[in-house]
């Protein structure tokens, strides 16, 4: 192809993002546009997956029936959305195998969230109030993002996020409506939840290196300090009601700007974590690596059948 026609086709490219039509596997698109959307895509999915893990952890010790079978089911959600954004993944021209491969050796990233552990029960409900909060609000603008596939899994995925943010903030509210004691163990999530989950929603604007391009595409919507500060604005309120403190000294309301000011977050320790070194980093991987390896002779399992199915089905032609 010229390099006249590359022009003319990222002209009409351009001019279809600015008009807000969606972009389509088989679309012609650039391949920094293609790359960009497998990297976000991609480590969104792997977030998912790794992000079943810490909240794993709880089944077996969920304190009552409903409990473990909403958490079940909140787990179980997480696999579909992995599996969805994998898919979506997949029509941009990058195998299930290659992305897997990304996220065991390192290559791929994974929200830095899911690298502190899960220690009380009131982690069970702190993860689900703060992280699938975080979640819902740098998600819900996804819903709108310029290709398809990744806009119309956000749908389903926003909603059951929703639930999710409800199951956790449900059981806060039992905690601190409780005993002193379970009320202290939920004062105590809050500060341990509270600067990762801000830290989750990515370096500030200043640091930033995708978010001017994926804005310009409408990969993002929304800026990282964007969503950080709409979260704050959200969940201070929440947490009043619960009868908590958030953790942070310099929280305060701003009249002028009608938002919460709130202090420096440590920077250093996100990039510890993003940079492998977080408290659960190599227990996540390892577990991930470890159901793969395991997981070999379903896999082998399943294509032996699929292939005598196939052998069955072609002798029954002849
Ligand atoms: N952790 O230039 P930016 C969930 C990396 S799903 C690790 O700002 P971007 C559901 C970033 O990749 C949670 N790395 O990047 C659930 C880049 O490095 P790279 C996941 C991070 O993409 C709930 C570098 O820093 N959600 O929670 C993080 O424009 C409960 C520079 O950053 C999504 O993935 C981080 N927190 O903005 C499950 C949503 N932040 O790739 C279970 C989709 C940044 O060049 C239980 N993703 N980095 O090597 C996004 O919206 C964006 O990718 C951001 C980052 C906002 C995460």
């Amino acid at each position: 192809m010229s390099e006249e026609q590359v022009r003319s086709l990222e002209k009409q490219f351009d001019e279809r993002i600015e008009r807000d039509e969606k972009i389509e596997p088989k679309d012609w698109m650039p391949e920094k546009y293609r790359k960009t959307h497998i990297r976000q895509m991609s480590q969104h999915a792997h977030s998912e997956i790794v992000g079943m893990l810490p909240e794993g952890n709880w089944i077996t010790r969920a304190p009552s029936l409903r409990r473990k079978v909403a958490l079940l089911a909140k787990v179980q959600d997480e696999a579909g959305h992995g599996l969805y954004l994998y898919s979506a993944t997949e029509t941009l021209g990058i195998s299930r195998e290659e992305m897997y491969e990304q996220l065991h050796t390192g290559k791929a990233k994974y929200s830095s969230i899911f690298n502190y552990p899960t220690v009380t029960w009131a982690d069970m409900g702190t993860v689900g109030w703060l992280v699938d909060g975080a979640a819902i609000i740098n998600q819900v603008p996804l819903c709108s993002t310029s290709f398809g596939p990744y806009a119309r899994a956000m749908v389903r995925v926003c909603k059951e996020e929703s639930f999710h943010q409800r199951q956790g903030y449900e059981i806060m509210l039992k905690l601190c409506k409780g005993t002193p004691e379970q009320k202290d163990m939920a004062q105590d999530a809050l500060n341990r939840w509270w600067w990762p989950s801000l830290m989750m929603l990515g370096p500030t604007d200043a640091e930033s290196v995708h978010t001017e391009q994926s804005m310009k595409w409408k990969l993002k919507r929304k800026s990282n300090d964007e969503l950080r500060q709409q979260f704050i604005d959200q969940t201070v309120p929440q947490a009043d009601i619960l009868g908590l403190s958030i953790p942070d000294k310099d929280l305060k309301w701003n009249e002028e700007r009608q938002s919460y000011d709130f202090g420096e977050i440590n920077w250093d320790e996100f990039w510890q974590v993003v940079k492998g070194h977080g408290p659960m980093n190599k227990e996540r991987i390892k577990a991930r690596v470890n159901a793969w390896e395991g997981g070999e002779w379903v896999r082998d399992a399943a294509m032996a059948y699929a292939s005598k199915n196939q052998e069955r089905k072609e002798k029954q032609a002849v």
